[in-house]
């Protein structure tokens, strides 16, 4: 059941894992350990020398993360993947493990609000430079990227805004200068976009959102090729960071991503539909969905999305204050941050996820003061469509 001609949810559910070197279990024990014993002290001295296979430590290694690590692997046409114990760990262990004083990187300038204040406050204090364009025009990069840029990094879609950046076109940029790419890949997910089939060399996820699906962890999870992944795990897990993830927590991932593929269809579907409605609604300024006309970079999401996601970003008239008193009428949809869970969940970037960014970085960036983003989740369609008309104002109820 290794065979990359299987499907995806064949994969997904099987990749990695053979019950019958497991007494039978249909799903891989958890290995509730944190240390190993060995045969010898000579035999440990060798696995820490590198010499000899084997786990030692459960912040190097484990038998239950490993069986993760395949399975994002193979899902996301990489080598080899890294388990980590949130989405900001995998960002960190990742930088770390490639940049020093001296060094440059060039990030997009729309990205989750903790890894912009991470990449923008937190690294130049270690002499790094950094500097933000905006990557939906290639050219951007162009012009800022010099011999010292280590790493290319951005978010497509990008949270909070769904702006999509051509990941072919800003890999043969950055690799001409010598520069490694980053894509978090967390918004699209294996099934709708695979960074690596496009160019970058190293993928990072915030596991708690679609690949968990369910809002019980906290995970991240890092895949690339050997090499890099090697050294992510030796430097920026194991020695920079300590970010390692728990085995309960591998097991509740290996059990959602089994779902993956079934889930994140529905997602598109329904939001597909919600973003319809919304456009549709008197009360509403603008939706930003990538698989609405209206949408400014229609193409490239049909080049580079299998599917348009499950976020909806959008502007109510009135504002920010319009915004948070249609927020305050919802019923069914959970005022909440994360995203990609059963439950719809609404959030106001400007105060919440994004409060990282000074307000001029705000405007600059493109993320409005009024956007609300929504999370739409895996309720009925229409129950989540009344709900939304329903504190829009039921009386500019159009048919749905
Ligand atoms: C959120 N995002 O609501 P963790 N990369 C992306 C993300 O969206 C996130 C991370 C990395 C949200 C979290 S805000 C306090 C809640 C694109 C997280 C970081 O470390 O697993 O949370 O991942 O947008």
């Amino acid at each position: 059941m290794h065979s990359n001609d299987h499907d995806f949810s064949t994969r997904a559910i099987h990749h990695g894992y053979d019950p019958q070197s497991n007494q039978g279990a249909l799903n891989p024990p958890i290995y509730m350990t944190s240390t190993f014993t060995f045969d010898s002290a000579e035999s440990g001295g060798a696995m820490f020398a590198g010499e000899k296979e084997g786990h030692f430590y459960t912040r190097i290694s484990n038998p239950t993360l490993d069986h993760l690590e395949q399975r994002i692997a193979n899902l996301e046409n990489a080598e080899a993947g890294l388990c980590t114990a949130s989405g900001m760990g995998a960002i960190t262990a990742t930088f770390w493990s490639f940049v020093q004083a001296g060094d440059e990187i060039v990030i997009d300038k729309t990205l989750y609000g903790c890894t912009f204040s991470f990449l923008t406050h937190g690294l130049p204090r270690f002499g790094v430079k950094v500097t933000a364009v905006d990557m939906t025009d290639p050219a951007n990069l162009a012009d800022a990227i010099t011999a010292k840029t280590k790493i290319v990094y951005f978010e497509t879609p990008a949270n909070p805004n769904n702006r999509l950046v051509d990941i072919a076109a800003v890999s043969a940029i950055a690799h001409r200068a010598g520069a490694k790419v980053v894509v978090d890949n967390t918004y699209a997910t294996p099934v709708i976009t695979r960074p690596i089939e496009h160019g970058a060399d190293i993928v990072v996820h915030s596991a708690t959102k679609y690949l968990s699906g369910h809002g019980d962890v906290v995970a991240g999870l890092v895949v690339g090729n050997r090499e890099d992944i090697n050294q992510i795990r030796m430097v920026g897990l194991k020695d920079m960071t300590g970010a390692v993830m728990s085995p309960m927590t591998a097991m509740l991932l290996l059990r959602g991503i089994k779902t993956l593929e079934l889930r994140v269809e529905r997602h598109c579907q329904s939001a597909m539909s919600v973003a319809q409605a919304l456009e549709s609604h008197p009360a509403v300024l603008n939706v930003f969905y990538p698989g609405l006309e209206s949408f400014p970079q229609g193409g490239l999401a049909r080049r580079q999305m299998a599917r348009f996601g499950g976020m909806i970003p959008f502007e109510v008239k009135g504002g920010k204050a319009g915004g948070i008193a249609m927020m305050n009428r919802l019923n069914l949809i959970q005022r909440a941050v994360s995203l990609g869970d059963a439950e719809s969940l609404i959030q106001h970037p400007a105060s919440m996820t994004h409060s990282t960014y000074s307000p001029e970085e705000r405007a600059e960036h493109g993320i409005a003061e009024g956007l609300v983003r929504l999370s739409v989740g895996l309720e009925g369609t229409q129950d989540l469509i009344n709900d939304l008309y329903t504190a829009l104002g039921a009386h500019n109820m159009q048919a749905a």
